[in-house]
């Protein structure tokens, strides 16, 4: 099954025994039942992964690849046990491409500092889009400062959806990196990046994708979208936080020099100089985060059993019915395209402010994210400071999008109405 083909119709999710297994779910937030619409901005964790972190703590701990000590060798095959789990989820040929680092914000900080400076001369291109996170927009200036580089931008439709003619026009025989978002996380729409990785080669660059959006809710293989990086977060698919991958192909990652120095990442140290650890212990300087790599295999495990294509189902049907109902507010905008997209449902609301509408329905138990989402770009593009966001997840139902609804109502009424319909 490759990443956008997801199968048509799965059997359904049993979304009443999924939320058994997330025993956070099961409190009161203010009196009123906790609706967690937050997951874009971090997922909940199941009890699987918490016992798995909690048992790797009470029973294996101990530092890994140093030790010849029995805890030390249980620790260092759990640690390369979750490194083979997310190779295998993900497709990659073998598991020393799966670098360990702390969340998609240090991944691609890791390739714009090892692979730039050698890789890139003054005026040569790297192509980024107007709808990426600021993790995908922040390092490459920095790199662009640093080597001369020149940043440029494919625009965003005004359907919401990456403008790929654009895009295409931008690649040139400059371009050096094309990084991507597969999946937007303030307007939802996935990108096909299958085909940007296949148009960066083409003129001869290389292709980063952030998969922070995307993984915790497609099947992803690497080999089939063809991108030469790929960078995703634990703590969104059901993972502890201060662990992430960066997935790159082996050649690329053998010939960058190492991102970090220290213990771990050498072959040998002389007072002279040092050489370096193979791939992917190259990138892993010092104590790594060895429970959220435990913890991030239990995480996949549990992903794969539930299965991501049944995820994805649900998760479509559940935005399907959420963009309806909010669709059927009057002065309500929800931004990015109706189709292909995920569960990420930004909107606007009258004049009422993102934070009040986020406020008020905290109030209410029910958690959604309000403000610029780390898309200050984007939302510059689309003409505001801030949007209030409800994000899906494998565990949310109809009934938590019917209390959304009500709690707008609810902020409605505060307001005395909705004052002026927002920008068209
Ligand atoms: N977006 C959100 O609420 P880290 O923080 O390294 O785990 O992930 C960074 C990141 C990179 N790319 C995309 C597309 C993202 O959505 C995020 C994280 C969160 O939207 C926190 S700002």
């Amino acid at each position: 099954m490759t990443t956008t083909d997801v199968a048509a119709s799965p059997a359904p999710l049993d979304v009443g025994r999924i939320r058994e297994d997330f025993p956070i779910l099961n409190q009161r937030v203010h009196g009123r039942p906790l609706v967690y619409l937050d997951s874009a901005a971090s997922s909940q964790k199941p009890e699987r992964v918490i016992e798995a972190v909690s048992r790797y703590y009470r029973h294996d701990h101990a530092n890994v690849h140093r030790g010849v000590h029995a805890l030390s060798v249980r620790a260092t095959d759990a640690y390369e046990e979750a490194r083979a789990t997310v190779a295998a989820h993900i497709g990659a040929g073998d598991a020393s491409e799966v670098v360990f680092v702390r969340g998609t914000t240090e991944a691609i900080n890791l390739v714009a500092s090892a692979w730039g400076p050698s890789a890139l001369s003054e005026g040569d291109e790297i192509l980024l889009t107007k709808m990426e996170h600021h993790s995908n927009l922040v390092p490459w200036q920095l790199l662009a400062d640093r080597t001369g580089a020149i940043l440029r931008f494919a625009d965003v439709t005004p359907e919401g959806e990456l403008d790929l003619e654009d895009l295409e026009r931008l690649l040139g025989p400059r371009t050096r990196m094309v990084a991507v978002t597969h999946v937007s996380n303030t307007l939802g729409v996935v990108n096909p990046v299958e085909r940007i990785a296949g148009l960066s080669h083409d003129v001869g660059a290389l292709c980063l994708v952030d998969g922070a959006q995307a993984a915790p809710h497609l099947p992803i293989d690497v080999e089939e979208l063809g991108c030469d990086f790929y960078a995703f977060s634990g703590h969104k698919m059901c993972g502890p936080t201060g662990i992430g991958v960066l997935w790159g192909r082996t050649e690329l990652l053998a010939a960058m020099p190492p991102y970090q120095g220290g213990g771990e990442m050498i072959a040998s140290v002389r007072l002279e100089g040092s050489t370096w650890a193979a791939v992917p212990h190259k990138f892993e300087a010092g104590t790594p985060h060895i429970a959220g790599a435990v913890g991030l295999g239990e995480a996949i495990r549990y992903l794969d059993d539930v299965g991501l294509d049944r995820i994805h189902a649900h998760e479509a049907s559940l935005t399907t019915y959420a963009i309806e109902r909010l669709d059927a507010i009057d002065g309500l905008r929800i931004y990015g395209p109706r189709h292909g997209r995920t569960g990420v449902l930004s909107f606007e609301y009258g004049d009422i402010h993102a934070h009040d509408l986020a406020t008020i329905l905290d109030h209410q138990g029910i958690a959604i994210r309000a403000g610029h989402h780390c898309n200050q770009p984007l939302m510059e593009h689309l003409g505001v400071t801030a949007t209030a966001r409800a994000s899906l997840y494998l565990y949310n139902t109809r009934d938590e999008i019917d209390a959304l609804i009500d709690g707008l109502r609810v902020a409605a009424e505060m307001f005395g109405g909705v004052g002026d319909a927002p920008r068209a």
